[in-house]
């Protein structure tokens, strides 16, 4: 099978070829293989809206084939859930991955006190060929460092801890994140319904 992988976000995309890498029967493409696309404003105000506008555009190029579009992001308790849908840009519309963790450091130190409790949230929409839609939703538990650790992976991976760990995800590293981040958890409900429904073994 084919697999489209609605995303723009080379770390992200990076996830899903390790995780899909063992299965031989799966190909996996994404919206930069396509010879021409723009992808659309996230305008929803909800994680699930959001991946299905993703979804939708590539599938609208891409109509037989599987596709996935997944939004995610930070929720921190004691920032009223934010940056969640507003996570790529919480420190503008460009923002670059550090300057969106600096400005969620600065706000913790204004407003969150003891409190650092987030989660990281993952909601995939997956097209079949057929065009059925299907649903996948993975969260991670843990708690926002007051300094940056680590180098691997992105966003705000060097200062979430997952819960039970010590570590940041950017100390853990892509093996840690392939096995059990929200991406992960939801990814692997989407491989059990494939294993379930034979396209693979
Ligand atoms: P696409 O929409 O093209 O997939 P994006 O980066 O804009 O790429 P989102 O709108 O879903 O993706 O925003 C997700 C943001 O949430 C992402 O840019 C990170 O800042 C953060 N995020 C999501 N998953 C993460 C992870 O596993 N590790 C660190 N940060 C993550």
């Amino acid at each position: 099978m084919e697999i489209w992988i609605a995303t723009g976000n080379k770390g992200k995309l990076e996830e899903y070829k390790l995780t899909l890498a063992k299965f031989l029967e799966i190909k996996v493409y994404s919206q930069s293989d396509l010879p021409v696309f723009s992808a659309k404003p996230e305008t929803g105000t909800t994680f699930l809206e959001n991946a299905r506008i993703k979804a939708k555009s590539v599938k609208a190029l891409k109509a037989d084939y599987w596709v996935l579009g997944e939004d995610s992001g930070l929720e921190v308790e004691s920032l009223n859930h934010l940056p969640g849908v507003h996570s790529a840009r919480y420190a503008g519309p460009n923002a670059r991955d550090s300057e969106n963790v600096a400005k969620l450091l600065k706000m913790m130190q204004i407003r969150s006190g003891a409190n650092r409790q987030a989660v990281f949230k993952c909601m995939t929409v997956v097209y079949t060929p057929q065009n059925e839609e299907l649903i996948f939703e993975g969260v991670l538990k843990g708690t926002i460092s007051p300094k940056l650790a680590g180098v691997m992976g992105f966003g705000y991976d060097p200062v979430f801890v997952p819960e039970g760990e010590t570590k940041t995800l950017a100390e853990l590293g892509p093996a840690w994140k392939i096995q059990k981040s929200h991406r992960a958890l939801a990814l692997s409900q989407f491989l059990a319904k494939l294993k379930e429904t034979t396209v693979i073994s």
